[in-house]
């Protein structure tokens, strides 16, 4: 049993630009900046992984290596992109609870319906709509990480 109750870990996967480093910005409420290096990147509760690691099946194996050390794998589709790098089934690679992300759910062109079938592809049951701009999402988002 544990006697210290230790804070969950989310972990966020996603193409470039699809929002990672806003969404764990608007979540941490500290100064988050990320570097932009292609390296995973801690901070706090969060960790952010580049999404070069997405984009090439090579560095598939880093992200099941980083999962090791989250609670939550969060796997973010942009809602106003119509193609999707998230490949049939990619959630059954990790050991870990998993979740899909919307992100930009405010945007003009945001579809949510096709985001939500990308991530339903990818194998993931549970999706939260986020936007780091409106703050859609957030508050489910932290529930999670209770
Ligand atoms: N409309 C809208 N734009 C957003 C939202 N979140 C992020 N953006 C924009 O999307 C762009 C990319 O956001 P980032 O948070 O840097 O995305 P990222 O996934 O961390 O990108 P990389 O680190 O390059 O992989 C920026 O121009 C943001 O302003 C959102 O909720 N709504
Ligand atoms: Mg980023």
């Amino acid at each position: 049993m544990h006697t210290k109750s230790k804070q969950k870990k989310m972990m966020f996967v996603g193409e470039t630009r699809v929002g990672k480093s806003s969404l764990i910005r608007a979540l941490s409420g500290r100064e988050y900046r990320s570097h932009r290096a292609m390296a995973v990147e801690y901070c706090g509760q969060f960790i952010n992984t580049p999404g070069e690691f997405l984009e090439n099946r090579r560095f598939y194996h880093a992200l099941i290596t980083a999962s090791i050390d989250c609670d939550i794998l969060a796997l973010v589709q942009d809602s106003t992109r119509n193609n999707s790098l998230f490949p049939p089934l990619f959630a059954s690679m990790f050991n870990r609870k998993i979740i899909g992300i919307i992100s930009k759910v405010d945007a003009t062109g945001a579809n949510t319906n096709r985001a939500e079938l990308f991530l339903k592809n990818a194998g993931i049951k549970e999706i939260i709509l986020s936007s780091s701009h409106t703050e859609t999402g957030l508050d489910s988002l932290r529930q999670l990480l209770l």
